[in-house]
């Protein structure tokens, strides 16, 4: 049984296995949750950012699904980088933002990692409606077949706390 647990804050300052990044196809950084996860993680993220860009994902990682890298300075072994949809050109069609949430936790089973700690995917600049967002990432991990035992959504604001606390019991 996987517990789900929602904290409020800054991301990069948790301690966990693994921390997600909502992060997008070029994998070289951004703003929001990317632009703070390299930040404090320190250039070794980009490193190995660069490196997956010059191997396997050479056009970039495709929307939905997820690679990981060093933590770099972060307080955890990993982070995996996923890259969400952007809501207009969805449509609002959930299946690659639950995507995220799926190939993440199987990135982390194959990786080991017991806690994992989430952003609110697409919420921010791909501008996903908070709680049509909070209801898919609540259900997917819910669904999900996975060893992890934490996952922890970390929410910035109290508005993203309070859409995802609807979701649970
Ligand atoms: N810790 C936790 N949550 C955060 C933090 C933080 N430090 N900073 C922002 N949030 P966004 P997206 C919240 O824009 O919508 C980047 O440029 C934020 O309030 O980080 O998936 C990437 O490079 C929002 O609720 O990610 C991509 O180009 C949520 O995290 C693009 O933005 C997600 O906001 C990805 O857009």
């Amino acid at each position: 049984m996987t517990a789900i647990t929602l904290v409020q804050g800054d991301i990069t300052l948790q301690t966990a296995d693994a921390i997600v990044n909502a992060a997008n196809s070029s994998l070289l950084g951004g703003s929001g949750v990317d632009g703070a996860i390299h930040r404090r993680g320190g250039p070794a993220i980009l490193e190995e950012c660069r490196r997956l860009r010059a191997s396997q994902y050479g056009k970039g990682l495709p929307t939905g699904q997820a690679v990981a890298t060093t933590a770099g300075d972060l307080d955890a072994r990993w982070v995996i980088h996923t890259v969400g949809p952007v809501y207009q050109v969805s449509g609002g069609d959930p299946t690659l933002l639950a995507s995220c949430y799926r190939e993440s936790l199987r990135v982390a089973d194959a990786l080991g990692a017991r806690t994992v700690a989430f952003p609110a995917i697409s919420t921010g600049v791909y501008r996903w409606p908070m709680e049509d967002a909070a209801r898919i990432a609540v259900q997917t991990v819910r669904a999900a077949e996975t060893e992890v035992e934490e996952v922890r959504f970390v929410l910035f604001d109290e508005r993203a706390y309070t859409a995802f606390a609807a979701q649970l019991p």
